[in-house]
């Protein structure tokens, strides 16, 4: 594994990096420990593959701080080593109840009358939903904190028309500010001198959605301050949840790299090319984004001192969803009702690329997957591996975000998803298109949504009380019987908080599914939103029969377990749990 903060949407076997650069292992066996390696670029994890039952870390700039962590209880030592390093790591960012509602998204919807027909859709249909999210396409040629003329003329109004429905819009922030004379973001950066360098001392240049961009310099704590506060132009349209994208950063391609590929490539078209030949010629194309070169080609300043990119790669998403987080407290400290506000329904903040601590400032989500089984399954072990670094506010793009979703893959990923804070479908441009109620079965889809309306009481409870107790909202079974060998092995089911274990179905035809049970439990069985049946389960292995749809849950005694009513937006929830405390006053 390469800790190494990367855009790649294609997350197979073969890949070593993703988009969060989390360097937390916990080794559990014959000795029991945790490892934390703090370091800003790279970091090797070589598990057992050069030498079986070895493993060696090493870390390419070689300032780096290790934390070792041992257990201070026996009993659940894995658990124990995770308590400390969350309590070494600070507190979790605590998401608004509302962000536990359901959200549609999709790389795509293109103006106004795309987000009233998803909105209209879903209260049309009695599909529960509480936010709609804004890709790259409502701003102006994707100029972050602009708000595109005709498509999306009036945001304000849209936001407030929303609202009035019970839905939050999200927009998206990205990494890289449009170079444009004229565009105040990019003029104010420029003189201020608040973008990354090159080696020149000149603003470094380099090409992603809106063309030619610059970085801003979030290690710069007056670049940081400067970039946080502009997300006040959309907090002031009455915008309260953000998700930053691009972070890593990602780059498409840099000036310099761009012209030296186009020139080889222009002479290798005029050779005949063999094998070698068509392979480079294949392989330099893509050679130009998130290319290592570029990163080591412009600099930081962070405490007056410069630092050239790759040395402190990993460190760029945090610091810049720390900045965003940092912006939006001063705003909402500034607005009436101030602090006390802010802690009741803070904005929600979630970032692509992360480093270990972004989880103080905000959530992560997932990344670009693939409408793939198996990426349902990669969800399923993230989410609990995430929650050990303290991303409790965390979720993948239900359905997948590239290729093609199926009918059955969405309502098996919803089956899951009903459990994880963000729950968010989206999909991207050229995918088929996936909300729910697009599809025969959607039905099925929508009582799977409305059953997660019904949790939401029970799991935002969980999840606060994880935050704040510095828990894991999701536990892998070997973390609470560790004693227990076919639990230890044991990735595909989950705990949920206190005494609930989940057992998705990841695999496309399956009827149903085997599940180990470590200790006997109470089995509901869910389907249409409510409880069919409940019986007694043994412990051991059984096999659990789960049509499309049904969702089955593991109680164990004495857990606080409960489900509540089915509502279309948490602030209908809201009122309803309002109006019960005032009659029992
Ligand atoms: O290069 O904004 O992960 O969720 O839809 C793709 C467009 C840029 C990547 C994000 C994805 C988003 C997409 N973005």
């Amino acid at each position: 594994y390469i800790s190494d903060c990367t855009d790649d949407s294609r997350h197979t076997e073969g890949k070593h990096s993703l988009y969060g650069a989390h360097n937390f292992v916990v080794i559990s066996g014959k000795t029991e420990l945790g490892l934390f390696v703090d370091t800003p670029s790279r970091a090797t994890f070589d598990v057992g593959y050069t030498e079986h039952g070895v493993m060696t870390i090493s870390v390419a700039s070689g300032a780096f701080k290790l934390y070792t962590i041992t257990p201070s209880d026996e009993e659940k030592p894995a658990e124990s080593v995770v308590k400390q390093f969350r309590r070494l790591i600070g507190m979790s960012y605590i998401a608004p109840k509302w962000a536990f509602g359901y959200g549609q998204s999709r790389w795509g919807y293109r103006d106004e009358k795309d987000i009233r027909e998803v909105a209209r859709r879903h209260r049309e249909n009695h599909i529960p939903l509480d936010a709609i999210y804004l890709d790259i396409d409502y701003m102006d040629h994707y100029k972050d904190f602009t708000v595109g003329g005709e498509a999306f003329p009036d945001l304000k109004g849209l936001a407030c028309e929303m609202r009035g429905l019970g839905i939050h819009l999200v927009p998206i922030i990205d990494a890289g500010i449009k170079k444009e004379e004229g565009y105040p973001v990019y003029e104010e950066g420029r003189d201020k001198g608040f973008f990354c360098k090159d080696e020149d001392g000149e603003d470094y240049e380099f090409g992603v959605w809106p063309g030619i961009s610059c970085l801003p310099d979030v290690l710069d704590e007056k670049a940081a301050e400067w970039f946080g506060d502009k997300y006040r132009a959309l907090l002031d349209l009455g915008i309260d949840g953000f998700w930053n994208d691009m972070n890593e950063p990602a780059m498409f391609y840099s000036k310099k790299n761009l012209k030296r590929v186009a020139g080889e490539l222009a002479e290798m078209s005029t050779q005949e090319l063999g094998l070698e030949g068509f392979f480079k010629f294949r392989e330099l194309a893509t050679s130009l984004s998130n290319n290592e070169e570029d990163y080591k080609s412009f600099y930081h300043n962070y405490r007056g001192k410069r630092y050239r990119h790759d040395e402190v790669h990993n460190l760029y998403g945090f610091y810049m969803t720390k900045a965003a987080a940092e912006g939006i407290a001063g705003y909402m400290l500034e607005q009436p009702g101030g602090a006390e506000r802010y802690r009741k329904d803070p904005p929600l903040l979630f970032s692509r690329a992360s480093y270990i601590g972004l989880h103080r400032y905000a959530g992560i989500w997932q990344g670009d997957n693939r409408s793939w089984w198996s990426q349902l399954k990669l969800s399923v072990c993230m989410t609990a591996s995430l929650n050990m670094c303290g991303f409790l506010y965390t979720g993948a793009d239900i359905g997948g975000f590239g290729d093609d979703t199926t009918e059955d893959l969405l309502i098996r990923w919803l089956s899951f998803a009903v459990f994880t804070p963000l729950m968010r479908n989206h999909s991207e441009k050229w995918s088929r298109e996936q909300e729910v109620y697009r599809f025969g079965s959607a039905e099925i889809m929508r009582d799977l949504i409305r059953l997660r309306y019904r949790l939401i009481p029970w799991l935002y409870e969980t999840y606060v009380k994880a935050c704040r107790e510095g828990l894991m909202m999701f536990k892998p079974l070997g973390f609470e019987y560790p004693r227990d060998e076919v639990a230890r092995r044991t990735e595909d089911q989950l705990l949920v908080g206190d005494g609930v274990m989940i057992a998705p179905v990841c695999e496309q035809n399956a009827t149903g599914r085997v599940v180990y049970l470590p200790e006997p439990m109470k089995m509901l069985r869910i389907r249409g939103a409510e409880v069919v049946s409940e019986e007694p389960a043994d412990a051991g292995h059984r096999y659990v029969e789960m049509p499309l749809g049904d969702v089955c849950l593991f109680v164990k005694e004495g857990s606080d377990f409960r489900l509540g009513e089915v509502y279309e937006s948490v602030a209908e929830l809201e009122r309803a749990e309002g109006m019960a405390a005032g009659t029992k006053d």
